[in-house]
């Protein structure tokens, strides 16, 4: 299949939550196969993960896992590119590039990319203006510190206040560097330098988020506050991710992003066809 990469959507009218799935361009470390089995590898997952629903498909060439070691911009680049060329020209969905890194985010729009997803809203120096620049729509989420140091950075006096004013600030930011509305999304940031318990009260309050006035991503696929809920390993969460992305859903998210596509788009359309009833 050959067809123009897509745009996104105006995300404040999508008429229903939309799924996000995750695509890991990082190299396996149980294979030697090199740089072309992981781009075949990344289609034939996307590819997967589309016809289980997924409405567009988030590319990431460096863990942002607590305590991942960073990775340096040539070896992003080179994780990150060929797939998003490669996903370009054969995957018929609009794809993100999951970075921090202002030429990976430049590179990645010119590759094929239509949205930045950011962990750490784009505050790198020089980010700002290189996703201004590239046309393309920006998430923006909310962290405290680096991967390394967040696990300790957990104290708020309301988390979900501080959350909101936080993206507040980085809403504006985006709006002075002159991002148009329809292309920004932002997002609380589950499992970033939050408790346990300071997850589950962002997700129980998601709707006072609405306040910020733009569509919220929600992430909280296979991680810990869900690991932490249900007593189930990394690999065994999947009905509990979907779990929490169906209350996600019902408190207003736009975009869900997930591992497992398939269970949430179950999920979800339970939760549809109750609401179309
Ligand atoms: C999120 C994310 C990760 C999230 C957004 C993981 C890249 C950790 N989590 N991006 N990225 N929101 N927007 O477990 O919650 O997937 S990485």
């Amino acid at each position: 299949m050959t067809s123009a990469p897509h745009a996104c959507p105006d995300w404040r009218q999508t008429g229903r939550p939309l799924i996000m799935g995750i695509l890991n361009a990082t190299p396996d470390s149980f294979s030697d196969g090199g740089r072309f089995d992981t781009v075949e590898r990344a289609v034939d997952a996307a590819q997967g993960m589309l016809e289980a629903g997924a409405d567009l498909i988030d590319v990431g060439g460096e863990s942002t896992r607590p305590g991942a070691t960073p990775v340096a911009e040539e070896e992003e680049l080179a994780r990150v590119i060929p797939v998003i060329k490669a996903l370009a020209s054969r995957v018929d969905c609009p794809l993100s590039v999951d970075t921090s890194t202002p030429v990976v985010m430049s590179r990645a729009v010119e590759a094929g990319a239509c949205l930045i997803n950011d962990v750490r809203a784009l505050t790198r120096p020089g980010a700002v203006e290189a996703a201004a620049a590239t046309g393309a729509s920006v998430c923006v989420m909310h962290m405290r510190g680096e991967p390394g140091d967040m696990a300790t950075r957990t104290d708020y006096d309301d988390v979900v206040t501080e959350v909101a004013d936080y993206l507040s600030e980085r809403l504006r930011c985006l709006r002075t560097a002159g991002i148009p509305p329809e292309r920004i999304l932002a997002d609380p940031g589950f499992g970033f330098a939050k408790t346990h318990k300071q997850n589950f009260v962002l997700l129980r309050r998601l709707e006072e988020l609405a306040c910020l006035d733009v569509p919220i991503l929600v992430g909280m696929s296979r991680k810990r506050m869900v690991g932490e809920a249900t007593g189930q390993s990394v690999e065994r969460r999947a009905v509990g991710s979907a779990a929490g992305a169906l209350l996600a859903a019902e408190r207003g998210a736009a975009v869900i992003r997930v591992h497992d596509v398939e269970a949430t788009r179950d999920a979800l359309a339970v939760w549809r066809a109750m609401c179309e009833a």
